[in-house]
């Protein structure tokens, strides 16, 4: 397949052959770049941003061939697929292409003091004195504002070690008061600085099951309405639907926050995939967009990921092609609960890894086609975007997935999430009903004018996905 993407004023044709582009402005071909020159810097903001973090770039490195202390195995030395993430010392050390932020420095020292801290250079961990205290209003309007400066000055460090920067990839939780204060903040400042680039963001949504911090739909409403004029796409992973996956399919009696978040870097490693290795589609931030955002506001995809198989299930069970495009439209396969069924597709990339043959796909994807449960909007053609990397999925070792031949991980952009914005609304309006706990942001220098104005642009945005739908 061959795909055209036209950013900025130049022009590139993907040979999929071998990953190459062609680089070209109307007087004639500059030079020819390939993908991994096109970097990506990834920002981990509070305690989810930076743990969920963690467990992302431990299973890069495995899949990247990278030891802790940032050397590579000399088997992967010619491999160049690293370098769209990771920067190259001259001594030969790879180095995370990432800031990293907390207002409040113990999570951080773990990985100053853990296993990878000679991976990370120490001016890319960032910390301030004290937290947001799981207050939007302290995040964005006090403590907040005391590191932006600093944190942008490390940004653009990374940033001029790029040989060309395509954009940034952000990782935050939306109910803590740093990701969900402090990312707004950052995000307008980005888009002041680096206006073309892409943001891509990866945001924990609230479970209450999970979290006891009773404010987060407050923080989660004010942080969408601050954060989404600048962000271009942003996939929502709800930590109760991963808690579901590892209870129900993977056997985790417990699970703790280091298996949700493992099994989140899994899934995460599947979307990132294609800025990585070779393929062609998604091959570039603008591409998620591209193929996944009909309307600026509707930027919400869907992540369902299969096969879910436990560790000490190993060696029994491979699902074929067949069954893993089956399992993407299985809603306990999915990283936010809610019942596809119940909505209309907009659009849906399937990016599988390891030993995927495209004429089972296409077989496999006629079939779903003709299944009734499964609806696309009407002005939108029913049309599925494929991408296939070779590599078959890594595993953490000791982790709770089992090694397979391969995997899928579907991007859909579903009218289904909806159900994820109705339910913050209603818990939202419940609290803001009797004004509960808006003093403590009020107190924090927030007019409360703006919890008005999220709470509309929260409504607004549920009226949205209602109109698409119909
Ligand atoms: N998946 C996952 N979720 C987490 C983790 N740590 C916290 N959370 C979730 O994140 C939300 C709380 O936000 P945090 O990220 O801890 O808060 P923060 O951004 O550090 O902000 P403050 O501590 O208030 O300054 C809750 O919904 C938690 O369930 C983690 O390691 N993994
Ligand atoms: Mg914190």
């Amino acid at each position: 397949m061959s795909g055209y993407i036209i950013q900025e004023t130049v022009f590139y044709q993907l040979n999929s052959v071998n990953g190459l582009f062609n680089v070209s402005t109307s007087s004639g071909v500059l030079h020819v770049a390939t993908k991994h020159d096109r970097a990506v810097i990834t920002l981990h903001i509070g305690q989810a941003g930076v743990q969920t973090g963690n467990a992302c770039w431990e299973l890069y490195c495995l899949e990247h061939g990278i030891y802790p202390d940032g050397t590579i195995h000399p088997r992967y030395r010619s491999d160049n697929s690293h370098n769209a993430v990771f920067s190259q010392t001259a001594a030969g050390k790879c180095v995370p292409r990432v800031v990293m932020v907390d207002l409040e420095p113990t999570v951080i020292d773990e990985i100053r003091t853990g296993t990878y801290r000679r991976l990370f250079h120490p001016e890319q961990l960032i910390t301030g004195k004290e937290d947001a205290a799981s207050n939007y209003a302290r995040g964005y309007y006090t403590i907040g504002r005391e590191v932006v400066d600093l944190v942008l000055d490390r940004i653009r460090k990374v940033a001029d070690s790029c040989p060309s920067l395509q954009g940034f990839i952000i990782f935050r939780s939306f109910g803590g008061g740093t990701g969900s204060g402090f990312t707004p903040l950052l995000l307008e400042r980005l888009s002041r600085d680096y206006g073309k680039r892409s943001i891509l963001e990866f945001s924990v949504y609230p479970s209450p099951q999970i979290s006891p911090i009773i404010v987060e739909p407050y923080n989660a409403t004010l942080t969408v309405h601050g954060a989404m004029p600048y962000q271009d796409v942003s996939f929502i992973i709800d930590n109760e639907a991963c808690w579901d996956i590892l209870l129900r399919n993977l056997d985790v009696r417990r699970p703790t926050y280091t298996n949700i978040n493992r099994l989140m870097a899994q899934v995460l490693s599947s979307v990132t995939a294609s800025l990585r290795f070779e393929g062609a589609v998604n091959a570039d931030l603008v591409e998620f967009q591209t193929n996944l955002v009909p309307y600026p506001r509707i930027h919400y995809p869907l992540i369902t990921y299969a096969p879910f198989v436990p560790a000490h299930k190993a060696t029994h069970e491979d699902l074929s092609v067949t069954q893993l495009a089956n399992a993407c439209f299985e809603p306990a396969n999915q990283m936010v609960k809610c019942d596809p069924r119940l909505g209309k597709y907009m659009s849906c990339c399937m990016l599988f890894r390891g030993d995927a043959v495209p004429t089972d796909i296409n077989n496999a994807i006629n079939n779903i086609r003709s299944k009734r449960s499964i609806n696309f909007v009407d002005w939108c053609p029913s049309g599925f975007k494929v991408a296939i990397n070779y590599q078959p999925p890594t595993c953490v070792p000791g982790g709770d997935l089992a090694p397979t031949m391969r995997s899928v991980c579907m991007l859909s952009n579903s009218t289904a999430i909806n159900v994820a914005w109705k339910r913050l609304l209603r818990k939202f309006n419940l609290m803001y009903a009797k004004r509960a706990f808006v003093h403590h942001y009020v107190g924090e220098g927030m007019e409360e004018q703006e919890f008005s104005e999220a709470r509309s642009n929260l409504k607004a945005l549920i009226q949205d996905y209602r109109e698409v739908d119909s």
